[in-house]
């Protein structure tokens, strides 16, 4: 398979996940919806009860929005998405090479991967409890401002 090739494919696939998690928006079910279904701990139920603006992790909502974020060889696709409070970023190594997620040391909240835990073919998730702008970048390929970077926006 040639490179161009294998561009390909990983487009198609991140249009298809984009298109998954879109309908899996699409069809999320309200919050109150979600505790009820899923019954969940004291603290979740505790979270349905209090403000849905909580920071705090822990008694955050999650909406079961999963949104998927590449990384390739070598850049996050696409390295900017925008989700909502409670969503689930979702990245997966689909390149050939080791990757790792940082996340910038300004941002609010820490979250990311080392590359032991994230070789090809490897995932891994964070739920985002609240609003802001979070950058971050693979170590490997890039540091914080240039190279293998991307940004999570959080509204809600
Ligand atoms: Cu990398």
């Amino acid at each position: 398979m040639s490179c161009g090739d294998d561009a390909n494919d990983q487009g198609l696939m991140a249009r298809q996940l984009a298109e998954q998690a879109a309908a899996a928006r699409a069809d999320a079910p309200t919050a109150t919806t979600v505790l009820a279904s899923t019954g969940g701990s004291d603290d979740v139920v505790a979270a349905g009860a209090a403000s849905a603006n909580t920071t705090t992790p822990s008694t955050v909502q999650t909406t079961g929005v999963i949104v998927p974020v590449l990384a390739i060889d070598n850049s996050f696709r696409p390295d900017v998405i925008e989700v909502e409070v409670g969503d689930e970023v979702l990245w997966e190594n689909r390149g050939l090479n080791e990757h790792n997620v940082m996340y910038v040391q300004d941002s609010a909240s820490p979250f990311g991967v080392e590359a032991a835990q994230f070789q090809p073919g490897d995932v891994f998730t964070h739920v985002f409890s609240e609003p802001g702008e979070f950058h971050y970048y693979c170590s490997i390929h890039g540091n914080e401002t240039v190279g293998m970077v991307g940004t999570v926006v959080v509204s809600g």
